[in-house]
């Protein structure tokens, strides 16, 4: 088997020297001016009869509400902030002009007993995320107004939506409508829904909470080779053979997949958000529909894989810190993609630079066996 090696321009190889201070681990750069849009797409519809307010209640001893003009005729600041997505997509330096959370909270006097703080959202799950009071105070959290010198657009949260810096994307909530202060915490929306880590530091890689499967079970399930509209977060499943898996809508975010021989798997319509897939058999794999948002196929062999209407947002198929100088033949950090595999163009389009560079040079490349 021969293949050519993606060939970097220079100028990716300097931005990556660049990026590796910036980022956290295990990120990758969006290209430059895109800004995806995640989870929900819209806000809940509003009472026309009441103007759009953000509330803050709860353990404070003045409980206040602002309409986006008042929010607006005080004292605004500009915040730089990085975005990082859970699904491993960042995008750096991105400015708002808001208002901190500190001030809002000067004016509403948190009580003593005040240790957890909601963001909720104007939206049809009332979606929510939270952080201790004390982290959200270190972290400096912002209301964000405006985006780039605009009024921030309604897709992405407009006309108000919380900024947490430091913290993967999904604690910054969109629409926010309430901020309620607590005694206990209360899980938000994805910590509770699809076990994310509540408390999401990018440098430390708290993606999700891991999960406790019951070994009994889990043996059965693999002998079985049925996943089907099961759902195991984090699967411990690498070095297996799994062969003709039947993994059909089932939801297997973080699962683990290294070195696992999956050759005609169907994971149609599965959720496989961050999937660990570094160099599994994937030959002939149906992923169809699946959610492969952050997923991992370095040095998987894709070859008849069909991606057809898959999310890859996020995807890595080639080394994000590879050298330049390797031999010109198979890297072993390298997904194996050729023209057997199906990638539409138009999903293509979410790939990073780097990666999107190395797809279509790969998906060209003759294989000769
Ligand atoms: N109301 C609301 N806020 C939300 C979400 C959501 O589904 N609904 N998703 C979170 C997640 S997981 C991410 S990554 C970011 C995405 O924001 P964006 O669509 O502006 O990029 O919003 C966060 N806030
Ligand atoms: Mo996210």
């Amino acid at each position: 088997m021969f293949f050519l090696k993606a060939r970097r321009t220079a100028l990716q190889n300097s931005q990556e020297k660049v990026t590796m201070k910036t980022l956290p681990p295990n990120q990758q750069l969006v290209a430059s001016g895109k800004w995806p849009i995640i989870g929900e797409k819209a806000p809940a519809a509003r009472d026309p009869e009441k103007p759009l307010q953000l509330s803050i209640s709860g353990l404070v001893t003045h409980p206040m509400s602002w309409t986006e003009a008042e929010l607006r005729s005080m004292e605004q600041e500009e915040r730089v902030v990085d975005i990082h997505c859970v699904t491993r997509w960042s995008k750096l330096g991105a400015k708002f002009i808001g208002i901190s959370l500190k001030n809002l909270l000067k004016t509403c006097q948190p009580t003593v007993e005040a240790k957890f703080i909601s963001f909720v959202a104007r939206s049809e799950r009332n979606h929510s995320s939270s952080l201790a009071l004390a982290h959200a105070l270190e972290l400096d959290v912002f209301i964000a107004l405006d985006y780039e010198g605009a009024p921030l657009v309604e897709i992405h949260g407009g006309p108000i939506r919380s900024i947490v810096p430091d913290r993967y994307f999904y604690k910054s909530v969109k629409w926010l409508q309430e901020i309620h202060l607590l005694e206990e915490d209360e899980l938000g929306f994805w910590e509770k829904e699809s076990g994310y880590h509540n408390h999401a530091d990018p440098w430390k890689e708290e993606r999700y909470i891991v999960s406790n499967l019951d070994a009994k079970e889990y043996n059965l399930l693999l002998k079985k080779r049925d996943f089907s509209d099961k759902e195991f977060l984090g699967i411990r499943a690498e070095q297996l053979n799994l062969d003709d898996l039947s993994a059909k809508r089932a939801q297997l975010r973080d699962g683990h997949f290294e070195k696992t021989s999956l050759r005609n798997a169907d994971f149609q319509e599965s959720n496989l958000s961050n999937a660990h897939f570094q160099g599994a058999d994937l030959r002939g794999v149906n992923f169809r529909e699946a959610d492969l948002e952050g997923a991992n196929f370095q040095g998987a062999d894709l070859r008849g894989a069909d991606f057809t209407n898959a999310k890859i947002f996020g995807v890595t198929f080639c080394s994000p810190t590879e050298k330049e100088n390797l031999p010109d033949s198979c890297n072993p950090n390298d997904a194996i993609l050729d023209q057997t595999t199906v990638l539409l163009q138009e999903s293509m389009e979410n790939l990073t630079p780097l990666q999107l560079s190395f797809v279509e040079e790969n998906l060209q490349t003759k294989v000769q066996s």
